[in-house]
């Protein structure tokens, strides 16, 4: 039995496509903030009393497509530890789930390694990566903390994340305004799919992430939060024009999210540097240095309600115990 603690991670050049679906390998790079406040804590024990793996989350069993993923990801620790029970996997969410702020990231994260450990081995936290990688591609970097580069690499072993700054040792925070924790109608594994063949734009998109990942880089260097937030806001949007390309087109944002990019620009016009990002849901996330917080919050929280709000420092890596 183990137990695992892993934190959810936003990301500042995102993930948006895969080239092998099985191996989840990613077409691009991506860079993330790992955050304090969102986590999730598994735990993970086998037992060979029992026909199947069970699953709960929140103190709810897990069934369907969530529980198949589950299980598929738990044949493939018992393929590589030799194992052959199944097990109780119990889950507690501290992130709204499926509503953009990424749950599984943390999710797959904390069960990469607590399935591991209980299955005896002893994994470093690179294979930790490659591993999480297999359950949700955005689970690769929240094994570390602070900022975080998934390289995309070009096959299962070169495929996991690295920490760029796992302490980070200046301002940058995150804040997120919660306009709708419902469950997200576009799962992102599907949503970045149908951008990946039906966008005409999508053939863009790497190069964007390319030059996106060395001026990101650039700025975590001479710790511009300024620029960092420049360049995350307007990957964000690219990778959105992604979905509103597709055919079908589709959206993740819903008339909250358009109210609270336009808050932001507002404080911007105000001299206040703060920028947006969004992921698979309408969620906002802003990013800005902590010396401007307290001005942030409180024109977010007058326009959405400060039960709304919640403001995220860098978070820590994973942690695993027996
Ligand atoms: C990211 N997102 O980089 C991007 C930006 C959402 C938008 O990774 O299919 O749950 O399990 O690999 O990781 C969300 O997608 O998708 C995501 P799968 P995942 O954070």
């Amino acid at each position: 039995m183990a137990t695992a603690k892993a934190h959810t991670n936003i990301a500042l050049v995102k993930y948006w496509g895969k080239r092998d679906q099985d191996l989840i390998l990613p077409h691009t790079d991506s860079l993330s903030l790992t955050l304090d406040e969102f986590y999730t804590t598994t735990t993970v024990e086998f037992d060979d009393q029992i026909d199947a793996d069970a699953v709960s989350i929140n103190g709810e069993p897990l069934s369907g497509k969530a529980y198949d993923k589950v299980a598929k990801f738990m044949d493939l620790v018992r393929e590589m530890s030799g194992k052959t029970e199944f097990a109780r996997v119990t889950s507690e969410n501290y992130v709204p789930t499926a509503a953009g702020l990424a749950s599984s990231a943390s999710a797959f994260a904390a069960l990469a390694g607590a399935a591991s450990k209980a299955a005896g081995m002893e994994l470093s936290r690179r294979d930790l990566s490659r591993l999480a990688r297999r359950g949700s591609g955005s689970a690769t970097r929240s094994i570390f903390g602070g900022l975080v580069e998934w390289q995309r690499g070009v096959d299962d072993a070169t495929s996991f994340a690295e920490p760029i700054e796992e302490e980070v040792d200046f301002g940058i925070e995150m804040l997120a305004i919660l306009v709708d924790t419902k469950e997200k109608k576009v799962s992102s594994r599907f949503g970045m799919q149908q951008s990946v063949e039906t966008s005409p734009y999508y053939k863009l998109w790497p190069e964007i992430v390319a030059d996106d990942m060395v001026a990101m880089k650039r700025a975590i260097e001479d710790r511009d939060v300024d620029a960092m937030g420049q360049i995350a806001e307007s990957n964000a949007l690219r990778m959105h024009a992604l979905t509103l390309s597709a055919q079908p087109g589709f959206t993740y944002f819903d008339a909250d999210t358009l109210a609270a990019m336009d808050e932001v620009k507002a404080l911007r016009e105000n001299g206040v540097s703060c920028y947006f990002t969004m992921d698979a849901g309408p969620n906002v996330k802003v990013i800005y240095d902590k010396k401007d917080r307290q001005v942030i919050y409180d024109a977010l929280a007058q326009k959405f309600g400060a039960d709304r709000i919640v403001v995220s420092k860098p978070g820590p890596g994973i942690e695993i115990w027996d």
